[in-house]
């Protein structure tokens, strides 16, 4: 049985959501963030970094969001959720799969951190403004006429990608784009969404 490692409040929220559109068995172990919103120590007995999410499934470790939705997808949903590999709809899949943390999450961090730095941090602001709006700008232009990234088909692929709406309407930079708030308003209405939500707790990026 698949155990998810959550730490409340955090990206783990996505592989919850993912077990519920499955339907798969899987039990939650829970970590409770410090006043910091740091991990607490005992993730790292599980995860290299100590960061959230990992999953443990018979004897075997795996982290980072995109390549436990992928190992889940692969080894345990039969062909569901993602296109059928031999397709160019795959090849899109992984771009979006990778896309996420890889380039999409990057000047949204940045805003996180250099905010932190004051008046200091000011010279960085016009180009993490321009960087966010390049990456939400491209997403809104891809999701003006699709229902889910890959168009009409639901994949791993908006699991992975709906952090980045979350955080963006966190920092209060979502409004400019209105097909971006649309299509997590449509991946927020789904009932294993729902489910998830009441499974994993409080969880600010809710909106
Ligand atoms: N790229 C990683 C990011 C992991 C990550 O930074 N997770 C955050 C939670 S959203 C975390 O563990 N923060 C606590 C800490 O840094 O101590 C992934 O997608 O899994």
């Amino acid at each position: 049985m698949i155990t998810v490692h959550h730490l409340n409040d955090s990206r783990s929220q996505r592989i919850l959501w993912l077990m519920e559109e499955l339907g798969l068995p899987y039990e939650i172990k829970r970590y409770q963030r410090l006043p910091t919103r740091l991990a607490p120590p005992e993730l790292a007995a599980i995860h290299p970094v100590g960061k959230s999410p990992v999953i443990t499934d018979n004897g075997r470790t795996v982290y980072e969001s995109a390549a436990i939705i992928d190992y889940v997808i692969r080894r345990h949903a039969g062909g569901r959720l993602q296109p059928d590999p031999a397709t160019p709809a795959y090849d899109d899949y992984m771009m979006w799969m990778h896309y996420a943390e890889g380039s999409a999450m990057l000047p949204l961090l940045l805003h996180l951190y250099v905010s932190r730095l004051g008046e200091a941090g000011a010279p960085l602001h016009p180009r993490i403004e321009s960087e966010t709006a390049n990456h939400l700008g491209y997403l809104d232009g891809h999701l003006r006429s699709r229902s889910f990234l890959l168009g009409d088909m639901f994949t791993g692929a908006d699991i992975q990608m709906s952090f980045v709406a979350e955080i963006a309407e966190v920092y209060g930079k979502r409004a400019p784009f209105p097909s971006l708030d649309a299509w997590i308003k449509r991946l927020h209405a789904r009932p294993a969404w729902k489910k998830a939500l009441e499974k994993g707790g409080p969880y600010r990026f809710a909106n």
